[in-house]
């Protein structure tokens, strides 16, 4: 496209110990990589962060971001190209602002980007736009998806061809907010409360709307009980994101306040999960998250940090490196800077 910028970042000649470190992309701030491979190459939808004079707190206003670029690698640390813009907030009806991080999904052809954004009266919903590429240029519905709340849609694509929604996060996103698909006062459990849940819906076969109420996703410790809202190192912040490995399905998320990329299992998309470890230790700056992708054979973590910006919380540069499941299926656990 007329926008469209290829940048070849240093990496494919350093070691792997260097690879961990570097940012993908180093000419604009990007979040929150989700990852999938279409075509061939690896796809990254991130948020697009921008600097701006906004007060730092707890309802993510410093998080200011307007529009959406899709970066593409040929290979893992390969060459990586910024199509441009893809969908700017001022071309989407119902959002007035805070483009979140989104998520894409490929279905006979068509590509499909789901975004949260904040509407003129300052709720999260998740919308969505479609495209005839992956990097798009992605046309918006003209309403948010009815039924969505909250943020960060994360779409997973089950080997029946179903295709689910996975959304929520705590605090700045509003999910404290939501009881019964209303929104009301925010509330959050005392600390030995079950922990507010992450959501899922099918997704119908228009890949626009739902194809069911969305559904709490409950996530459970070694006996069998809810993660406690006061287990601040477990329980369910934000970010989720859904993969299969060797017939498993893996939910991982944010912690949030505590920073670690988690992860919990289940023989169901829907659940019960059970929580069983870290995925990545705390890295640079307030957020973490991620998603995960096979290429080529291999499992990789997609994430981010604020190395970029030395440290500025909504300053954030995405990255990438190996995941490695273990022979008993657990996921080794990645710490993201050398000792
Ligand atoms: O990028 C804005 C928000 O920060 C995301 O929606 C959260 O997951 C956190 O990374």
């Amino acid at each position: 496209t007329e926008n469209e910028e290829i940048i070849t970042q240093g990496v494919e000649s350093t070691s792997a110990l260097n690879a961990i470190s570097e940012p993908l992309v180093t000419h604009i701030y990007t979040a929150d990589p989700s990852a999938h491979v279409f075509k061939n190459k690896i796809y990254i939808y991130p948020s697009h962060d921008v600097e701006n004079d906004l007060p730092l707190g707890d309802n993510g206003d410093h998080f200011d971001m307007r529009d959406y670029h899709v970066i593409s690698l040929d290979k893992p640390h390969g060459k990586a190209t910024d199509h441009g813009n893809a969908l700017d907030v001022k071309d989407v009806k119902w959002a007035e602002r805070q483009m979140w991080a989104p998520d894409a999904a490929e279905k006979d052809g068509k590509y499909y980007l789901y975004f949260p954004a904040k509407n003129y009266q300052g709720i999260f919903h998740i919308g969505v736009a479609v495209g005839e590429q992956p990097e798009g240029p992605f046309v918006p519905e003209d309403t948010h998806i009815a039924g969505s709340f909250s943020i960060d849609p994360a779409v997973y694509q089950d080997d029946d061809n179903q295709y689910y929604l996975l959304f929520g996060g705590i605090s700045g996103g509003q999910l404290q907010n939501w009881r019964e698909g209303e929104f009301g006062e925010e509330v959050y459990p005392a600390d030995n409360e079950a922990a507010l849940k992450p959501i899922i819906a099918k997704l119908a076969d228009n890949m626009v709307d739902l194809a069911e109420a969305p559904l709490e996703i409950d996530i459970l410790d070694e006996n069998g009980d809810l993660l406690l809202a006061g287990d601040i190192d477990r329980r369910y912040f934000e970010g989720p994101w859904m993969h299969k490995h060797n017939g498993i399905y893996y939910f991982s998320y944010s912690t949030g306040d505590s920073h670690k990329i988690v992860y919990a299992t289940s023989d169901s998309p829907y659940g019960p999960f059970n929580y069983q470890g870290v995925i990545l230790e705390p890295v640079i700056g307030w957020t973490t998250h991620h998603s995960i992708a096979k290429f080529e054979g291999k499992w990789y973590l997609f994430y981010h940090d604020s190395s970029l910006s030395g440290g500025q919380t909504h300053l954030r540069n995405i990255k990438m490196t190996e995941l490695t499941h273990n022979d008993d299926n657990s996921i080794a656990t990645i710490t993201p800077y050398l000792e």
